[in-house]
């Protein structure tokens, strides 16, 4: 007689949990290797509700919509990995991550071109006032075409653009402009280096000179408590009346409620506008003005860099869970590898 033994132990899976609604397919793959609790309902956790919902877990997925500090971490002990379908991470209290010897990631280079794409898509928008013409169409007022009467915008090719933040998404901004003929400066916390300047033919200036003299002030650097509001209005008052403003970076940069007076009155020609103070609200003002392009936060929006943003926040959860440094591993000081 042959007794059948089931050899098969039971496999341990460890608990992640994911924050947000992410790919079916992805997914399903996780659910293979973790038991997974998903969020795919995609409504936003209180961080009453996100201090819950890291308890027992091993490793989270989480976006920019999750705060993770001191009080969501607290009574999540089996946590290894916080990992962020995003590059910007200031949505994590570092420190606080650190000190609860949990491993932080991010998503760097998969979005690069893309942002770098929209960036610029929202400043030829926004220059030649693209939304605020089809308003027009639509409105019919076609029939009061004239030379003068359309909406006239400004030029891009051959102005001069400042890019405030010359990471690498600032740079590929920059390399957008070249080929427009622009001018290129820049201002950054540290300079490039004089081969990375020649790549992008720019120039460092300060942060008051370029805001004189650019016709076009592209904002691309990571927000913190230190540039909160490092535009507002004595920055906007040295910009040309005539210069428009884009942020692609973090709502906060931007004092909107000073910006959305300075476009009533003049003071710059228009703004274009991907993050906001607050978002998903939006400043009521700035909702009053015309020459404005509001955008959802949808910089890395393409089906490719979305399912790449994803897949390597997998891949970096996956890795500390198996004991391996991730690969876009913020707080090495945590690796004990
Ligand atoms: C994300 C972003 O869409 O990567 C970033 O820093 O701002 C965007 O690509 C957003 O943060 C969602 O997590």
């Amino acid at each position: 007689m042959t007794i059948q033994v089931n050899t098969t132990a039971p496999v341990h899976k460890p608990k992640i949990l994911v924050a947000r609604a992410i790919f079916p397919e992805a997914l399903a793959k996780l659910e293979e290797s973790f038991e997974v609790q998903s969020n795919q309902s995609d409504r936003i956790f209180s961080p009453e509700e996100l201090q819950k919902a890291l308890l027992g877990v091993e490793g989270a997925l989480v976006a920019g919509s999750e705060r993770i500090d001191a009080a969501t971490l607290s009574g999540a002990g089996n946590l290894k990995v916080v990992a962020n379908i995003s590059v910007g991470y200031n949505n994590f209290d570092v420190p606080a991550i650190t000190a609860a010897g949990v491993m932080a990631t991010n998503t760097p280079d998969v979005l690069t071109d893309t942002t770098a794409d929209f960036g610029f898509a929202l400043l030829m928008a926004t220059a030649r006032r693209i939304t605020e013409s089809e308003h027009w169409v639509r409105a019919g007022k076609w029939d009061q075409w004239s030379i003068v009467n359309n909406p006239l915008g400004m030029d891009l090719h051959h102005s001069t653009i400042g890019i405030i933040g010359m990471g690498r998404i600032g740079q590929g901004i920059a390399k957008r402009a070249l080929s427009f003929g622009m001018n290129v400066i820049y201002h950054n916390r540290s300079r490039l280096s004089a081969e990375d300047e020649k790549a992008c033919c720019a120039t460092y200036a300060s942060k008051e000179e370029l805001l004189r003299t650019a016709d076009h002030v592209v904002l691309v650097l990571p927000y913190t408590l230190q540039n909160h509001h490092m535009i507002g209005a004595t920055e906007i008052a040295l910009m040309k009346p005539t210069a428009t403003l884009i942020n692609v970076a973090r709502g906060g940069l931007i004092d909107d409620a000073a910006l959305a007076k300075a476009l009533q009155g003049g003071k710059i020609f228009a703004a274009g506008l991907d993050v906001f103070e607050g978002e998903p609200q939006v400043h009521p003002e700035l909702l009053k003005c015309s020459n404005i392009v509001l955008a959802p936060h949808i910089a890395s929006a393409t089906e490719k860099t979305r399912r790449a943003m994803v897949d390597l926040a997998i891949q970096n959860l996956r890795a500390a869970l198996d004991g391996k440094k991730p690969p876009s591993l913020i707080n090495a000081e945590v690796w004990k590898g």
